[in-house]
């Protein structure tokens, strides 16, 4: 019959059609106005009523399935150009904006890894501190002129220590978790003690008021002077890999005996790291050890400090900006 070799051809024809102009002429030789499909459609009245209605909705139905598949054939075709055009492989890629990890975060973990190497243990510290752990139990009682090596943030509350009430201060340093740390705990063991800092100061590109320490305490039997010093260079080549100037210089801190600090030359300068020593007796027995029996060191450095060297930032200030284009960099 006419409609079933119209559509035999029709699909073929569409099957292997490949371009825009393809489906065009077999819409037009089909269904067009002089179209093979709609002559017999044209034809129709000159046929019997029993005819009409065969081929009649015969035809309506091919036209009707030739106009889906073509319609079909050409938006998918259409798609398919439109990414053709769109894809350029020779062109460089487009960089997508994602979010970026803090120096100091960045850092942190850093130290971290590189303690946890040597076996210390990372613990943690309140930020609101007692004046007896922050001061007292750290060889500097009340009326020590030392205390004005920490310009305080004292908060109008009493926390409740051993039974006595003390005043309540942003702690200035991670040293009195040194002491909450020994108060539960049994020697020998090595911690560090990440955390953030409050001191009452003016600003500067080295100074902040709100900064970060790492405080590190290592108490057991025969701890040396010798085992300061590895500590502390083993970890400072490792944070800073290549040639790294450095030098420990005698100082004072109420809580240590003898006690020194740490620079690292910058730019032909001595910057200040660390604070360090061998831990005071009055501290081992302010947390009830026996001087006698073991013995430590303790050290306490500035994160942004060593950031600002491992990174090059220039002014401490930046740390705190939450400008995009300074966290963008790391
Ligand atoms: C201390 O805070 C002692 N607790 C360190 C210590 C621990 C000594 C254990 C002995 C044993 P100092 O005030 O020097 O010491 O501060 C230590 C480090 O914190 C400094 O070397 C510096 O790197 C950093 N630091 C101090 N003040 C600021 C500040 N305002 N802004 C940024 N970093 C600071």
């Amino acid at each position: 019959m006419e409609i079933e070799d119209i559509k035999l051809r029709a699909l073929e024809m569409i099957e292997r059609a490949k371009t825009k102009e393809d489906f065009e002429t077999i819409r037009i030789q089909f269904l067009g106005r002089k179209g093979e499909l709609t002559s017999i459609l044209r034809t129709l009245s000159e046929k019997s009523i029993e005819e009409k209605r065969i081929i009649g909705s015969k035809a309506n139905e091919l036209r009707k399935e030739l106009e889906d598949l073509l319609s079909g054939k050409l938006s998918a075709y259409e798609n398919l150009e439109e990414h053709e055009h769109k894809i350029d492989l020779s062109k460089p890629g487009k960089k997508i904006a994602r979010g970026h990890i803090h120096p100091l975060s960045k850092i942190e973990e850093e130290i971290k890894k590189i303690f946890i190497s040597m076996n210390f243990s990372v613990v943690e510290g309140p930020e609101a501190e007692s004046e007896y752990y922050n001061f007292d139990a750290l060889n500097i009682p009340a009326d020590h002129p030392a205390r004005d090596m920490w310009d305080t943030f004292w908060l109008n509350k009493k926390m409740n220590v051993h039974g006595k009430d003390t005043n309540v201060l942003m702690r200035t340093h991670t040293s009195p978790v040194q002491v909450r740390y020994m108060e539960h705990h049994v020697p020998p063991f090595q911690i560090i003690v990440p955390g953030r800092t409050f001191r009452y100061e003016a600003t500067d590109a080295s100074h902040e008021v709100n900064f970060h320490q790492i405080e590190g305490l290592m108490i057991g039997k025969d701890i040396t002077f010798a085992n300061l010093k590895y500590v502390i260079e083993t970890f400072l080549k490792q944070l800073f890999p290549g040639k790294l100037e450095f030098r420990f210089r005698p100082s004072y801190f109420p809580f240590v005996e003898p006690g020194i600090e740490v620079d690292i030359k910058l730019k032909g300068k001595w910057m200040e790291v660390m604070g360090a020593g061998m831990v005071h007796r009055n501290v081992l027995i302010a947390a009830k050890y026996n001087p006698e029996e073991v013995q430590g060191f303790a050290f306490g450095f500035g994160m942004e400090r060593l950031a600002m060297i491992k990174y090059g930032i220039p002014d401490i200030r930046l740390f705190y900006t939450s400008d995009a284009r300074f966290t963008k960099q790391f």
